[in-house]
């Protein structure tokens, strides 16, 4: 076998083999070669070659969140590695296990006048779970560092950055290790979790309990515990589409629920307990519901982290959201109607849900409807930020089909290449629904050869950032069109010729069935329906709704 004659580069890809790291997405570079020739020359790595250093962050966060596993990546030095910032920042949010591997000079040789040079140690510093500044010289130091990080990325679920300084020359290799790092076995501290009497008594006397789920993997949560919230009169259970979790009691649509509440509606479903798990959540409704309306006791529970998002967290029980579950009583005599009185709510807001849909003009809101009935049920759905993510979350879709997002910090910038990635990691049939700004943002993603032949991408092309008309402040205006909307004729049929992938088009609802039936029935190559909306219609189309459902 080949290896990098610079002992460092052989402790680092030792390390990571011995510790099971597989994925490696790499981004061409000099200062990174001794990285590259030892990653690429081992069989045990699979190793993806990405030019862009955010696409392929990005890459690597869709290949991390499908297999739950830490991914490398490997980048040169100088601005190659600010590129990384966004997914840095996405995987703090997201909780997701990014390795970021940068090659640097020596620090003599930082700030001289070299070329492609920058201060990168600790550069991530401020979203970065552990920074790991090697030295030049192979020490048991190093060593520990390297699987520190490692350690951290995947106990912690976050993102590391191990900053390793190489001098030249760069490309010597040799066919023998020359370096055993010492393997280093942590020991994990298993916190036993104890739920005490007086928690245990609040919860069993308190008649209103809202149980509100954010992001998830799937089957994060057996169905039996499931069924305890379903069988409890006092429980109303609130999930995001993210959350992944389904029961036919749970409601999966916050906003379209409780957007048409009055005041007496507000108070009557304040709930005593405010129940959390899961990561972020999307529906800007329940946050400003629950910030002014606050619960007397919200608990979140989660191993690691909880967030007071409602400025009003009385508890933070760290243990797995399961390891809770199996403490709450499995039977509860309390008399309550709050479950009730909201499914009664919930029934006439499916009924007006869907004479208003029948009754619309093509649009986004149809387009969605359109969407989220017909997906294949054995596909998983990536969705970008931000309209599609927040229309996505008013319709119905199968349980069958997972549902991720990139809302650790809600960026447009990396959807397409972490729908690749996903795909690729997760080796399920995905489709992406984006808009258009986020995909245009993004179409270096497509620069990509590793992009599965099944890969759908749904582009809805509304000439503009369409959020923006739905959000206050919003005025027809010059300033609007070219500041906020960023309105544009563009549409991607020249990207998908150029990087070969299949286009299909539509306009209208009959051109949309059409063309929707052949290109979801196609998978000989990846491929792109754009359907073109009436930006001026869009927004009012979504606003009307809100106001049907009063
Ligand atoms: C990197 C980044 N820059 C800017 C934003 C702010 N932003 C949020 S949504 C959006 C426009 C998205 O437009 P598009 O992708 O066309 O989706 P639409 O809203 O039209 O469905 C922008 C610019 C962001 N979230 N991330």
């Amino acid at each position: 076998m080949k290896y990098p004659k610079i002992p460092l580069a052989q402790c680092i890809l030792e390390i990571c083999q011995q510790k099971g790291v597989q994925h490696i997405v790499i981004s061409p570079g000099s200062r990174n070669a001794p990285l590259t020739i030892g990653f690429t020359n081992n069989p045990y790595f699979k190793c993806y070659s990405i030019a862009d250093e955010r696409c392929a962050a990005f890459f690597a966060i869709g290949i991390a969140q499908q297999t739950q596993q830490p991914v490398v990546v490997v980048c040169t030095s100088g601005s190659a590695l600010l590129n990384y910032y966004p997914a840095f920042a996405e995987a703090f949010y997201s909780q997701i296990p990014l390795v970021v591997l940068s090659a640097d000079r020596p620090q003599h040789k930082i700030d001289i006048g070299d070329g492609q040079t920058i201060r990168q140690e600790n550069v991530f510093e401020n979203h970065s779970l552990f920074n790991a500044n090697l030295s030049e010289n192979n020490s048991l130091e190093n060593d520990n560092l390297i699987q520190m990080a490692l350690h951290i990325a995947c106990t912690q679920k976050g993102p590391v950055h191990i900053n390793s300084p190489f001098e030249e020359p760069l490309y010597e290799i040799v066919s023998e290790l020359q370096v055993h790092p010492k393997m280093v076995e942590f020991t994990l501290e298993e916190k036993s979790f104890v739920m005490d009497a007086t928690t245990l008594d609040v919860w069993k006397s308190a008649t209103k309990k809202l149980v509100l789920v954010g992001e998830l993997f799937p089957n994060s949560v057996e169905q039996h515990y499931l069924e305890l919230f379903a069988n409890d009169p006092s429980v109303v259970v609130l999930t995001e589409k993210t959350s992944n979790l389904h029961h036919p009691t749970f409601i999966d649509q916050i906003d379209t629920l409780i957007t048409p509440f009055t005041e007496a509606d507000f108070k009557a479903f304040q709930p005593e307990i405010l129940l959390t798990f899961g990561g972020m959540v999307v529906s800007k409704r329940i946050k400003a519901f629950l910030r002014n309306y606050k619960p007397a006791h919200h608990w979140h529970v989660d191993a690691l982290r909880a967030y007071d998002t409602y400025g009003a967290l009385s508890q933070h029980f760290e243990t797995h959201i399961t390891t809770f579950l199996s403490h709450l009583p499995t039977e509860n005599s309390l008399e309550s109607t709050y479950k009730f009185d909201l499914a009664t709510i919930w029934n006439t807001r499916v009924v007006q849900h869907q004479a208003y849909t029948k009754q619309i003009p093509f649009s986004d809101f149809k387009v969605f409807d359109f969407i989220c009935q017909n997906l294949h049920e054995n596909c998983q759905l990536q969705v970008s930020n931000s309209s599609a993510i927040r229309y996505i979350q008013l319709f119905d879709i199968a349980p069958s089909i997972p549902v991720f997002c990139n809302r650790g910090t809600s960026g447009i910038d990396g959807c397409t290449s972490t729908a690749i990635g996903a795909s690729v990691g997760s080796n399920t049939p995905t489709v992406l629904i984006t808009g258009d700004i986020g995909f245009l943002y993004d179409s270096n993603a497509l620069w990509n050869k590793y992009i599965p032949s099944n890969f759908k991408i749904i582009l809805i092309n509304n000439g503009g950032g369409g959020i923006f008309r739905i959000l206050p402040g919003h005025e027809e205006t010059e300033t609007f069109n070219t500041f906020f909307e960023t309105s544009h004729q563009l549409n991607a049929s020249h990207l998908a010729k150029m990087y070969g992938l299949d286009y299909f088009e539509a306009q209208d609802e009959l051109s949309l069935a059409q063309q929707y039936k052949v290109f979801m029935n196609q998978n000989d190559r990846p491929s792109i329906l754009e359907i073109f909306t009436p930006e001026k219609v869009n927004d009012l189309v979504l606003l009307d709704f809100f106001k049907e459902l009063v």
